[in-house]
């Protein structure tokens, strides 16, 4: 019998955001939602059962986690040794490439890691949609970690219809061939956690209802985007999307602004870019760091723009793999 197992998940960034819930408790989203699957950026997690504890551990980057962390990381493995029908503790290790709470999707690539690992060692037999709605439980934007390149997250009526797959056509080299160029302006761990400013949104912007329904609107358009290959539709469509997304969080009482002086910069610079002619798309995050999509050939010249003369620090990406899951661990 295994009594350990490892998944590395990549992060995600999203093209037409989730940003609200109809439903906390089973992390029902108000919307679908659309992303990239980045290669840049993710996470590796060990799950090792320790059936003589009495309580689960958890270490990120080597250090014990937060007991934050611990809680976030304990409640969803109730949920797996729930659904197992066990009671043993684990220790989680986990290590990330991911700047932690910094809008650079880390619980996204963290809590799809965790969900194939813990899946595995507990013994769950779940297929890639099962192992998507079980990492949604851990944090939304987990959901779409489980699979790489393009993914498409359905919002769902319920647990078992609201999970995320692939869409053909994001593979490097395909039609779209995309890419993506982070500016990381702050790395540092955000003011207001995005679930306390979903929920916030959700509560009290008036906004709120128009954004979800030109949301699930968007995630139809870029679909459509996607099938005919057209990177300029798409990019387009998400930079219209996340600037909505920030219009409708600074509705909020008290409203949440993630962005600073030089969230701006980056946005004027990407417009002056596209207007001297290239092609290039910015999108934006529960935090100040830019993400600008683009088509791979024009990634160098992109990212060389962006760093400002080697100012700032910007990582490219390409389009990211699926989650893996190693299952053999020490017996
Ligand atoms: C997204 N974000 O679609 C959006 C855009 C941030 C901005 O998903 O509460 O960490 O754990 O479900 O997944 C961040 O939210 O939130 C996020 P929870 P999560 O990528």
């Amino acid at each position: 019998m295994t009594n350990s197992a490892t998944a590395v998940a990549h992060a995600n960034i999203a093209l037409a955001k989730y940003w609200g819930k109809r439903d906390e408790a089973l992390a029902l989203p108000a919307t679908s939602s659309l992303s990239l699957t980045l290669d840049a950026f993710h996470a590796t997690t060990t799950v090792t059962l320790d059936p003589a504890a009495d309580a689960d551990t958890a270490t990120l980057d080597g250090r014990p986690m937060s007991d934050g962390e611990l809680a976030r990381v304990s409640r969803f493995l109730d949920l797996v040794r729930s659904l197992a029908g066990s009671s043993a503790r684990a220790a989680v290790d986990s290590v990330s490439t991911v700047p932690t709470g910094a809008g650079l999707a880390s619980s996204a690539s963290g809590f799809a890691a965790l969900a194939g690992a813990a899946a595995a060692v507990y013994g769950l037999d779940l297929d890639a949609r099962g192992l998507s709605r079980l990492a949604r439980r851990g944090s939304g934007s987990a959901s779409r970690s489980v699979f790489g390149g393009l993914v498409v997250w359905h919002a769902g009526t319920d647990d078992a219809t609201s999970y995320a797959e692939p869409v053909p056509g994001g593979e490097p080299g395909g039609p779209l061939d995309p890419a993506m160029a982070v500016v990381v302006l702050d790395a540092g761990r955000k003011a207001v956690s995005s679930r306390e400013a979903m929920r916030r949104t959700v509560e009290t912007s008036p906004f709120f209802p128009a954004w979800a329904e030109a949301t699930e609107r968007d995630v139809a358009l870029m679909l459509d985007a996607v099938r005919a290959g057209d990177l300029a539709a798409l990019g387009e469509l998400a930079e219209s999307n996340a600037l909505r997304m920030h219009a409708t969080m600074l509705g909020a009482r008290p409203p949440v602004r993630y962005w600073t002086a030089h969230t701006v910069a980056v946005l004027d610079q990407v417009q002056a870019l596209r207007a001297d002619g290239l092609p290039c798309w910015a999108t934006i995050d529960a935090g100040p760091n830019v993400k600008v999509l683009c088509a791979a050939p024009d990634l160098p010249a992109l990212a060389d723009a962006l760093s400002d003369g080697g100012t700032r620090r910007v990582v490219t990406a390409r389009p990211g793999p699926g989650l893996r899951v190693d299952a053999g661990g020490a017996s």
